[in-house]
Parts: C-alpha cells; sequence; structure tokens
C-alpha cells in the first residue's frame, strides 16, 4: 500500500521510529540503532553518487578474508558503517563482510545488540554506476552462549565471544533491513511487524515512509540468476531453468532480469514478484552469498512480506551459521517460485 495521502503528509524513519518505540514494538536502543544505521546509508549515499568525482572507484590493492578484491569504497563504506554503529554506543559486538572476525566495541561505548552488515553489497557495479546496496541484521546478545563462558571458562577470548555471539540463526533477528543505492535511494526495514519502505528525500535529506506493509506477490513470471554458471550446476536445476524457458499455456515464458546486486535483484523480486537464485555449482559448493549478513537478513524480510527464502531444501531462518563468513545455496522469493525450484532439487 502506498504511504502517501497528500504531498504535505511526510512520516520520516525517526518519527516512525519513535512512533514504533512508542508502542512498545522496539526499544529505546533499538531506535537509536536503527538511527545510526540510516545515517550511515545516507553517508555511503552520497559517497557511492560522488565515487567518480572523488576518485573513489577502482580497488583499493587488498584482498578480504575470502579472497575478494576490496574496491576503495568497500573500505570506506565498513569504515562509516562501523563508525556510525559503534559512536551510538548501543552495539555490543559488530560483524561485517569486509572483517576477518566480530569485532567487540569498546566498553566504553558498548551497548547490547549485536549487528552484522555487509556495508557496500554488490560492488562490482559501482565504478558503471549502477545499483548497489547495504545489508544488515540485528540481533539480542546470545544468552545461551555468555552462560556457557560463565560456567566452564571455555570460551574466554573476546574474539571466540563475539564469535558465539554472532553465530545464530536468522529465525533470532529481531530487525533488518537494506538500503538500496539506486535511482532513488531506498531504505527497507522491518522490527518484525512486516515491511516498511522509506526513500530519501534529497530536498530534506530525510527518508520519508513511501510503502507500508508490503507484500510480495504470491507468483512472478521473472527469474535473476546468473545463468553464465549453467554448465557447472547440477541436472536439476538445470531442468528447472530450462523449465522457465517454456512458453507454456499463455504462450509467453518467464523473462530474465539480473543486475548482479543482491539488494536490487532482492528489491523488484519484493515489488514485482519473482525469483531471485544463487545456487551451489561445481566450482562453489556453497554457492556464493554469505548466510549472516546476506541470506539471512534478505530472507527474515521476505518471509515479513509474505514470501519465502530457501537453500533448496530448507528455510534459511533455521540454520544456525557455524562460521562467520559462511555460505549458503539461496533461492529467494515468491511463494510459488520457491516452491517450484524445491520440488525440481528434491
Ligand atoms: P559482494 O558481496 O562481493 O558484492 O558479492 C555479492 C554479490 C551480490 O550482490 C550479487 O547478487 C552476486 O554477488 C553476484 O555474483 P555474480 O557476479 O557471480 O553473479
Ligand atoms: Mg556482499
Amino acid at each position: 500500500a502506498s504511504a502517501k495521502k497528500s504531498s504535505y503528509d511526510i512520516l520520516t524513519l525517526t518519527t516512525w521510529l519513535l512512533k514504533q518505540e512508542q508502542a512498545g514494538v522496539i526499544d529505546n536502543e533499538m531506535t537509536i540503532v536503527l538511527a545510526s544505521i540510516s545515517t550511515a546509508c545516507k553517508q555511503i549515499a552520497s559517497l557511492v553518487q560522488r565515487a567518480p568525482i572523488s576518485n573513489l572507484t577502482g580497488v583499493q590493492g587488498a584482498v578480504n578474508v575470502q579472497g575478494e578484491d576490496q574496491k576503495k569504497l568497500d573500505v570506506v563504506s565498513n569504515e562509516v558503517f562501523s563508525n556510525c554503529l559503534k559512536s551510538s554506543g548501543r552495539t555490543g559486538v559488530i560483524a561485517s563482510e569486509e572483517e576477518d572476525v566480530p569485532v567487540a566495541v569498546e566498553e566504553s561505548y558498548s551497548g547490547n545488540y549485536v549487528v552484522v552488515f555487509d556495508p557496500l553489497d554488490g560492488s562490482s557495479n559501482i565504478d558503471a554506476a549502477v545499483s548497489t546496496g547495504s545489508i544488515f541484521g540485528i540481533y539480542s546478545p546470545n544468552d545461551e552462549c555468555l552462560a556457557d563462558i560463565d560456567d566452564n571458562g571455555a570460551l574466554d577470548s573476546i574474539e571466540q565471544r563475539c564469535i558465539v555471539n554472532v553465530c545464530q540463526p536468522g529465525s533470532n533477528l529481531l530487525a533488518a533491513g537494506y538500503c538500496m543505492y539506486s535511482s532513488s535511494v531506498i531504505f527497507v526495514l522491518t522490527v518484525g511487524t512486516g515491511v516498511y519502505v522509506f526513500t530519501l528525500d534529497p530536498m530534506y535529506g530525510e527518508f520519508v515512509l513511501t510503502q507500508e506493509k508490503v507484500q510480495i506477490p504470491k507468483a512472478g513470471k521473472i527469474y535473476a540468476f546468473n545463468e553464465g554458471n549453467y554448465a557447472l550446476w547440477d541436472d536439476k536445476l538445470k531442468q528447472y531453468m530450462d523449465s522457465l524457458k517454456e512458453p507454456g499455456d499463455s504462450g509467453k515464458p518467464y523473462s530474465a532480469r539480473y543486475i548482479g546486486s543482491l539488494v536490487g535483484d532482492f528489491h523488484r523480486t519484493l515489488l514485482y514478484g519473482g525469483i531471485y537464485g544463487y545456487p551451489r555449482d561445481k566450482k562453489s559448493k556453497n554457492g556464493k552469498l554469505r548466510l549472516l549478513y546476506e541470506c539471512a537478513p534478505m530472507s527474515f524480510i521476505v518471509e515479513q512480506a509474505g514470501g519465502k527464502g530457501s537453500d533448496g531444501h530448507q528455510r534459511i531462518l533455521d540454520i544456525t551459521p557455524t562460521e562467520i563468513h559462511q555460505r549458503v545455496p539461496l533461492y529467494i522469493g515468491s511463494v510459488e517460485e520457491v516452491d517450484k525450484v524445491e520440488k525440481f532439487l528434491a
């Protein structure tokens, strides 16, 4: 549903957050964490827009822990995100795609929430000014793990404590969202009560509510896969892909759309329906995308919109990560489309 009634009736993200707090949906600490994330996203939006002017395109010259070339903007965005979260004073542990291990926030600044994020996803698109995005998820500290530490002292280093705190299944997520840097800057958020879409108004510099309680269509004839990997897929998946190209009774096969930017491909799927997939293949046994800060937050959002996120066999939100940068195959989107690929893979 469109959230706008008249051009003078705007609801900013800040006001929306305060309303959620008043209604007891989120606590004061969560409000502050989400507000600082939205500030980080505004800063990144402006860095991304000005990148070719301020010499921020191209590679940094370093490789991250996952063996990927870091772009200059990957590094800068990670700093922006981390700094905003640390200075919020409400996060205890943060884990990022661009850091080897989760970071404990210095005690004087620290709070409770555990935040996982990919500061700039799809950064291979940056130098061509194509859509990118930031993805995040917020957890409570994992009490069970903390209790273990106290009782038997087995997990005493800060690093280990951070890892157990971060490695929670997506079903524990309290909030998740993404910001898409595209023709508009779009901030999508769920705190477990549906999906809300805010658009950055460049005139005010504020995110303004533009869609509420978004529901993904039950089915949709658009697929987004990197089909360049087709020869590396297993036969069941090839059969599924071939089936999408059959014109069928309607005489019209599925349409292919692929940006190569999860946030952009996901956002289109959320609004138009269809499916996004990043399968496992002969070279990448677990696909490419990371469970913790890519697949789990997106799956929480899609479920909140009435859709489905699967690894092809089981619900993404039921998987407990054992490693921070663990990869998992992802099929996400309209319920009927994800059901269909699961049937082929069974
Ligand atoms: P990144 O985190 O290094 O940017 O990689 C994640 C991105 C996703 O946004 C996108 O869906 C996928 O990688 C595209 O991968 P490919 O180029 O193999 O199609
Ligand atoms: Mg990423």
